[in-house]
């Protein structure tokens, strides 16, 4: 039995919406959703601070707790926890230059109230993680923002999530492009390295994207690795991705089942899940699928972790070292790929 438990977000079952074209599912209900999360093993969910709370912009402090209250009774209902909160800091008009960069003072203060109510959202469903995905913090038109400015105003945006609640802890999402062009924070060692100039470098740690590792140039399991040795490794969202494209968000290990394997070994091995961490999925199902399967890739991401977890545990330890030892590095390679493929 898998020892991990695993999170998964309301937007990874979506209506098949891209840059090209329209919805093609209809919307499920949030409620629904959640039921069905607990019924595929889920045991978390990850929120938007508006997934939580539609309409939030036009709510008063008060109102945006009380309904995140009836989210909270909704979890309880069905036995989940929440994961984290994440301030949708890109879809709104005043997010358009970015939310914590964006050259507008008015844009900026928009973006500190937003990720102030993410904190009373979170608290009030019972969570200390808040999640910066940083989608618009950086530039399509490089000379409109200053580098050195834009890690000033970064650091002050996380520092008004720190100084507002003594507790809160900070994990932020690294992602190298899209919808930017060039991030502010591309990879888990800027993130790390961003954490020290913040007010708590103790409560700001990483959430890694196996798709934006990927989209980075890197390997996601070396990206864990580093973030591990760190003790920065706080959550992270499994998925996978054809080279260096737009983000894809596939299904765990649908494409490169080594590099997947080697994900699963590293959080394995390096006691992830211990101190609570949830084996996250970022995941979303082609655009071609009916809505009676657009669970699917949900179901399937966590059978694939879990499959690899065997493969994990039966990869012959006594045998990597000695071939270790010899430096016989061809036979590593090919005893890895026979024992993925079932041979050995
Ligand atoms: C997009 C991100 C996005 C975040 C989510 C939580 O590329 O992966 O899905 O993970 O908004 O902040
Ligand atoms: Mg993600």
């Amino acid at each position: 039995m898998s020892k991990f438990r695993f999170s998964v977000g309301p937007w990874n079952v979506h209506e098949g919406e891209d840059a090209f074209g329209p919805a093609v599912r209809k919307s499920i209900p949030f409620e629904d959703k959640v039921k069905k999360f607990k019924e595929i093993g889920i045991s978390a969910v990850q929120f938007h601070d508006d997934d939580a709370v539609p309409d939030m912009n036009n709510l008063s402090e008060d109102q945006i707790k009380s309904r995140a209250k009836d989210v909270k009774s909704l979890l309880d209902e069905y036995g989940l926890e929440a994961e984290f909160v994440a301030p949708r800091l890109w879809m709104d008009p005043h997010t358009s230059d970015g939310g914590f960069t964006s050259n507008s003072k008015e844009d900026r203060d928009f973006a500190f109230w937003r990720a102030q109510r993410s904190v009373d959202i979170a608290r009030t469903l019972g969570c200390d993680r808040i999640v910066l995905w940083l989608a618009r913090e950086g530039t399509l038109c490089q000379e409109s923002k200053d580098p050195v400015v834009g890690m000033e105003r970064l650091v002050a945006g996380i520092d008004s999530i720190l100084n507002y609640d003594p507790t809160i802890r900070v994990l932020i999402e690294p992602k190298p492009n899209e919808p930017i062009d060039r991030s502010f924070c591309p990879t888990i060692g800027h993130v790390i390295a961003l954490a020290r100039l913040t007010a708590a470098p103790d409560r700001v740690g990483g959430l890694i994207e196996s798709a934006h590792a990927i989209l980075a140039g890197l390997d996601p399991a070396v990206e864990m690795g580093f973030a591990l040795a760190n003790k920065k490794l706080w959550g992270v969202h499994l998925n996978d991705q054809n080279g260096m494209r737009y983000d894809q968000d596939k299904s765990f290990g649908a494409e490169n089942l080594r590099q997947a394997f080697n994900q699963v070994m590293v959080l394995k091995n390096h006691g992830y899940g211990h101190n609570g961490e949830y084996i996250g999925l970022d995941v979303k199902t082609m655009r071609t699928q009916k809505i009676e399967v657009c669970y699917k890739h949900i179901e399937n991401s966590m059978a694939v972790f879990k499959l690899l977890e065997k493969k994990v545990e039966t990869f012959d330890i006594a045998k990597r070292d000695k071939l270790i030892k010899a430096r016989d590095y061809e036979a590593l390679d090919y005893y890895t790929i026979s024992h993925l493929l079932g041979v050995e």
